[in-house]
């Protein structure tokens, strides 16, 4: 996945010019107090909300990365295919209430969308990746998405709308934020590893990246 070999124009994986206007990074947004705050609120999710194993639609094999849920719903993966949900898939429970630090993130940055229904906690431990992906199984592309980096520093990939387009990395650290929004909301994007020693706030190189989305159109006024 995210294959650049073939990309010998000024495009490379490297260049600058790859991503569609509306990716933001804000490295920092989080500061070192606010991080710490947030991890634990995402443990009192855990606590209510354990981490599962998604699985990849008809094959079922399992993805590398642990997840969670908090928000009215929650994103689920398994043979039957990925979607939103209210209730835990192994618990059978709702899912816990979204921590207002989120909220508040989320209305600084998107102060035209409605709240976000969805946070969904990616936990990667050392090994884990993310292939490469578009974020569109919302009802509603109108809304940015959202993400907050804890932890060890993930190498994110971004490209543009269609798979195959020349992609770039980047490091994102912890306190990092990303918006996809307007013409890159729906950009294709991965994690290809994370880099080992570089967590101080997440012991044996934890990962944690919390992605915020508006899932359902607010109903007409
Ligand atoms: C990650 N992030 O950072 C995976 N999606 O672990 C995402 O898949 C993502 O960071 C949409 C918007 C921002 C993101
Ligand atoms: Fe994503």
């Amino acid at each position: 996945m995210g294959d650049t070999a073939s990309s010998a124009s000024a495009s490379s994986t490297t260049g600058r010019s790859a991503a569609p206007e509306g990716f933001r990074v804000l490295p920092g947004r989080l500061d070192r107090a606010a991080q710490e705050s947030l991890l634990e609120e995402v443990r009192a999710v855990v606590a209510e909300a354990p981490l599962f194993t998604p699985e990849m639609p008809r094959s079922g094999k399992p993805f590398s990365v642990r997840m969670t849920n908090c928000g009215p719903l929650g994103w689920v993966s398994d043979r039957g295919g990925y979607r939103y949900q209210a209730t835990h898939p192994v618990k059978g429970t709702p899912w816990p209430a979204m921590p207002q630090s989120l909220l508040a993130l989320w209305r600084g940055l998107a102060p035209e969308a409605p709240d976000p229904e969805a946070c969904l906690v990616n936990l990667y431990a050392p090994g884990a990746r993310l292939g490469l992906h578009q974020d569109r199984d919302e009802e509603t592309f109108d809304a940015p998405v959202v993400s907050v980096s804890l932890g060890a520093t993930g190498l994110f990939r971004i490209g543009g709308l269609a798979r195959r387009d020349p992609t770039r990395s980047l490091r994102l650290a912890s306190g990092d934020v990303v918006v996809l929004a307007g013409p890159a909301r729906l950009a294709y994007h991965g994690i290809d590893r994370i880099l080992p020693g570089t967590s101080t706030l997440l012991r044996d190189d934890g990962r944690i990246n919390l992605t915020l989305r508006r899932v359902t159109p607010l109903p007409a006024p």
